[in-house]
């Protein structure tokens, strides 16, 4: 994965939850389901220490229900209300308020001020949306839509900050950028998407070996550089002089995994 990419409104960005966080009484750390430790910012850990929390595993409709009860335990047990939520039908945000009353008051003016903070593209401004129950905060199926913060008003007396996506600067273990990348919270132009690709189909054909052939019946039997080529040729992408376009293969098998066609997947295992 490139080095390069960490750009200076990440910074910017980081620099505003700090700056945020005495105005508001508690946090909503949105976690990716299928990714609740590798979507965990570790600058932001030590950022919110102290901080009351309430953990959000976010797109839970991708992740394996078995292991989001799992990691769903795991993370209750580190002492964060934790739910597990669709932010796009709001399935489970029903349990918000008990999550809230277990670690929150409201403030001295009898209102209670949240901060959503999480990866790009995780969903924060989704959940915002689906809380407010209407489109408050613009929303976008690329990572770095929202550029700025924008206070909602949910209830006359609970009211969420919207922020930017922040990443960190370094993945030190490769795993977690390829996992970053496969879920779609690194743009586009950042990565390599045919790596990222090859990575995902080996990974499906090591932990849910069925799953690939059932959405491609040509994947059967097939390492991944040659399922990748498959796909391009079936789908009838070439390169001017007749190569198959395997960008372009690799960008569709994404996108079909990222939209849940695959199945659903939990990357991270519990530790
Ligand atoms: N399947 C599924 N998709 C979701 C869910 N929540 C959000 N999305 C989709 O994820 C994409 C990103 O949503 P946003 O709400 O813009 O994410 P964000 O965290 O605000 O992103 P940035 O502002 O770019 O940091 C959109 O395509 C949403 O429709 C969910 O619970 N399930
Ligand atoms: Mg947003």
């Amino acid at each position: 994965m490139s080095l390069h990419w960490y750009p200076g409104h990440m910074a910017k960005a980081r620099r505003l939850l700090r700056a945020h966080l005495p105005l508001v009484q508690v946090v909503f750390e949105l976690l990716d389901a299928r990714i609740p430790y590798s979507s965990r910012n570790p600058d932001i850990a030590e950022l919110l220490a102290g901080k009351p929390r309430v953990v959000v595993l976010n797109k839970e409709d991708l992740a394996d229900p078995r292991a989001t009860r799992a990691w769903l335990a795991y993370l209750e047990q580190e002492g964060y209300p934790t739910l597990a939520v669709n932010s796009l039908t709001g399935k489970g945000l029903d349990k918000l308020e008990e999550a809230l009353r277990r670690v929150a008051r409201p403030g001295r003016t009898g209102i209670l001020r949240g901060m959503v903070v999480g990866i790009p593209n995780v969903g924060k401004s989704s959940f915002i949306n689906r809380l407010a129950r209407g489109r408050a905060a613009a929303v976008g199926a690329k990572p770095g839509v929202t550029k700025g913060k924008q206070w909602i008003k949910v209830t006359p007396n609970f009211e969420l900050l919207d922020t930017p996506g922040v990443l960190w600067p370094r993945f030190e273990d490769p795993e977690v950028g390829l996992k970053l990348a496969v879920t779609g919270a690194l743009k586009e132009e950042v990565i390599d998407v045919e790596a990222a690709a090859l990575w995902l189909a080996a990974w499906l054909q090591e932990h849910y070996p069925d799953a690939l052939a059932k959405r491609y019946p040509l994947a059967a039997g097939k390492a991944p550089e040659e399922f990748l080529d498959e796909l391009g040729r079936h789908r009838g992408f070439f390169l001017e002089g007749g190569c198959i376009d395997r960008v372009k293969a690799a960008v569709a098998l994404l996108k079909d995994f990222r939209e849940g066609r695959l199945g659903r997947f939990t990357l991270d295992p519990i530790a």
